[in-house]
């Protein structure tokens, strides 16, 4: 007994953040603030009726995925004092996906099809993982990495803004036209900042325009706006949704 209780990693498994740890800091925030988000989705989702409660469901898992990688990377950090470079970007391959699968739940009454989605699920997929390749694997050619993935990344902010996408949510009108405009934005510019993460944590010519940036609070506050803004956004529009 006395050895198990002594086996038993509690306490001792935390790991210390120094005060100055501004970096650190913002993997804790960011992990509380991703488990305060899950709970909050999963509560109230059963106040909504069936077409709505899905992509509240959606909304709480991704910030659920979020925030069991935030846990694991609030410790790496800790512990190594390096970027969890792959913690990050196995959350992003699962969590941008259902962020395409919430835009085709809230267009699915209006008829969208699952090619629209599976399209912009393909678009998301190669946008990480040729920026995953720049920022791990061949950082001397980070540039033409995270130029690969900004074309993929502009070819889903033109779907959703000009193409099927817009075409159905106009169809549809009311809160799920609002809830679509809204989205759009959070693609175009809170996305807009993982690129300004990605310049400022790979070598290239842009170094001495971003290079004096830590690149884990830029991809941090990002993941807070993207993440837990994009769910409340939808959680609004079941409201609205809800109300009329
Ligand atoms: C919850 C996580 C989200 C919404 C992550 C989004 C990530 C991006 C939009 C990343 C985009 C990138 C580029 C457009 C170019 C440079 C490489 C990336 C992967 C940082």
């Amino acid at each position: 007994m006395k050895a198990l209780l002594l086996n038993m990693p509690l306490l001792a498994d935390v790991s210390k953040i120094a005060t100055d740890d501004y970096v650190g800091f913002t993997f804790f925030v960011g992990c509380m603030a991703m488990m305060a988000a899950s709970a909050f989705f999963f509560l109230s989702m059963n106040s909504f009726d069936s077409k709505w409660r899905t992509s509240i469901l959606v909304s709480g898992l991704i910030t659920f995925i979020a925030a069991v990688h935030y846990w694991y990377m609030r410790d790496y950090w800790a512990s190594n004092g390096e970027s969890p470079t792959f913690f990050r970007y196995v959350d992003w391959v699962l969590t941008v996906p259902l962020m395409c699968v919430e835009f085709y739940l809230i267009l699915k009454v209006a008829g969208a099809q699952r090619s629209m989605m599976w399209r912009l699920i393909l678009l998301s997929v190669i946008m990480l993982v040729t920026g995953y390749w720049g920022e791990a694997v061949a950082r001397d050619q980070a540039w033409f990495w995270g130029l690969v993935s900004g074309i993929a990344y502009f070819v889903i902010v033109y779907d959703i803004w000009f193409g099927k996408a817009k075409a159905l949510a106009v169809q549809a009108g009311g809160a799920t036209l609002q809830a679509h405009k809204t989205l759009c934005w959070f693609v175009l510019v809170g996305w807009a900042i993982y690129p300004i993460g990605y310049m400022a944590g790979t070598p290239g010519w842009y170094e001495g325009i971003f290079g004096g940036l830590a690149m884990d609070v830029i991809y941090n506050i990002g993941d807070a706006v993207n993440k837990i803004g994009f769910g409340l956004v939808v959680y609004g529009a079941a409201v609205a949704a809800r109300e009329s």
